[in-house]
């Protein structure tokens, strides 16, 4: 009964101290080759001014998104405000566009630490109800 007992510890001692780590291991060596799925929408804000001017900022939601130095990203983003959003992503040779109601897909990889834009070219300031600039922080 005694040697049952202590082989089933020994059992479990191996799985903790052998197995796992390597389990683990593999797991997270699966994850680096992954690459990072983002998604994003766009959105609106509107209100009215005391006097009773329409005022509205169209926006990238999340506008600010973490991304890992050297990672594949594959970012989604699609349109729910506005009609259509051109777009280029600094760093990139991305320029793209969201249209209302369909999902843009981009892929990319930053090898540099930095901030890089997301920039809406028909609502890129307040006076063409933006800024529409997203910010993709790169560690
Ligand atoms: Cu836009």
């Amino acid at each position: 009964m005694k040697k049952i007992v202590k082989c089933f510890l020994i059992g479990i001692i191996c799985f903790f101290i052998v197995i796992d780590p390597i389990t683990l291991e593999l797991a997270e060596g699966n994850n680096e080759n992954e690459e990072l799925f983002i998604q994003m929408v766009t959105g609106e804000f509107s209100s009215k001014t005391d006097d009773g001017k329409e005022i509205e900022a169209y926006r990238w939601d999340p506008g600010t998104i973490f991304v890992p130095k050297g990672k594949d990203v594959k970012l989604s983003i699609y349109g729910v405000n506005g009609k259509s959003h051109p777009f280029y992503i600094e760093g990139t040779n991305i320029k793209d566009e969201v249209r209302k109601g369909e999902e843009t897909i981009v892929k990319f990889r930053f090898d540099e630490e930095g901030i890089y834009r997301i920039v809406c070219t028909s609502h890129e300031t307040i006076e063409q109800n933006g800024p529409m600039i997203g910010y993709i922080v790169v560690k």
